[in-house]
């Protein structure tokens, strides 16, 4: 197969998986806009290199030809998750969607696998639009834990070192650290609640202090600049409160002020 070839064949996977990371990234926000916790942390994505393309067509004993049907992860979609309670959200949000249609699903979080592995698989069909019309690919979703994906890493990394003969005690090595993963997800799973509390008041808490300082610039275009330097003052002390309550309150009133003054300019 001609270098061309390769490439004309690629092209479509990465505008998947481009078009995919944001797409997820944009879920992320929209969890964020309205102050919720989002069950997506990361989301990260890559295109299967030649080199890979052709390492796995040896190791499974296929030709080339159609290589496309054969490889179920050309395009390969990462969403990292804090807790595993995530991982099914997200998997619902994926089959929810109108953009994607879920081919197969591995539960390797309920069916572990024997060297420890644990992820959700989703392959799913994704059209993309290229010169040539529209193009149906299959994409390969993994969505793991934090604490999953360091796991996987690092036995990935030892998979690729060693090959096919990786050392009797590293193998034990990262069975006891799958164990430990395991239970540190469950111990993460208990204080899930708590957790998702505090992450909760930071992002709300953000939201606000972005909201009364757009309002104090935009103040400071229109009213009288001593008044707005007091408005900051104020914000600032009670900022230093850091009491939710009265920074909400104090954002209504400079809500009220601000719809005052656009009142005044439309006159
Ligand atoms: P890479 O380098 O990540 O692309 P198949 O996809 O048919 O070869 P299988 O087992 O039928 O293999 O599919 P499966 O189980 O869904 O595995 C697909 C991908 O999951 C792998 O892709 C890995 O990324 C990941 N994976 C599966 N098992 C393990 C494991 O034991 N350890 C780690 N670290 N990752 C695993 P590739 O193409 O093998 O590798």
């Amino acid at each position: 197969m001609e270098i061309q070839l390769w490439r004309e064949i690629l092209d479509p996977y990465n505008l998947a998986v481009n078009e995919l990371i944001v797409k997820f990234n944009h879920i992320i926000d929209e969890y964020k806009h309205v102050g919720a916790y989002s069950p997506i942390e990361q989301v990260t994505g890559r295109v299967k290199t030649i080199s890979s393309i052709l390492e796995k067509s040896q190791k499974k004993n296929f030709d080339l030809e159609g290589f496309e049907e054969k490889i179920d992860d050309i395009a390969g979609i990462r969403i990292i998750c804090q807790f595993v309670e995530d991982i099914y959200k997200v998997v619902d949000i994926i089959k929810r969607r109108s953009d994607m249609r879920v081919k197969s699903e591995k539960d390797y979080i309920n069916h572990k696998k024997e060297s420890g592995y644990r992820s959700y698989h989703l392959a799913v069909y994704y059209d993309v639009e290229t010169l040539k019309g529209k193009k149906e690919l299959q994409v390969e979703i993994q969505i793991r834990t934090l604490a999953m994906n360091f796991w996987a890493t690092i036995e990935h990394s030892l998979q690729y070192k060693y090959k096919q003969n990786m050392p009797e005690h590293i193998t034990e090595r990262l069975s006891s650290a799958a164990e430990a993963i395991l239970i540190l997800d469950r111990e993460m799973s208990v204080v899930r609640d708590e957790i998702m509390d505090a992450q909760n008041s930071f992002t709300i808490k953000a939201n606000i202090v972005a909201d009364i300082l757009t309002n104090i610039q935009n103040l400071y275009k229109v009213a009288n600049k001593q008044d707005v330097i007091k408005i900051q003052d104020d914000f600032f002390r009670i900022y230093q409160n850091g009491d939710h309550e009265q920074l909400m309150q104090f954002n209504k009133e400079l809500d009220i002020i601000s719809a005052r003054y656009r009142a005044q300019s439309l006159r």
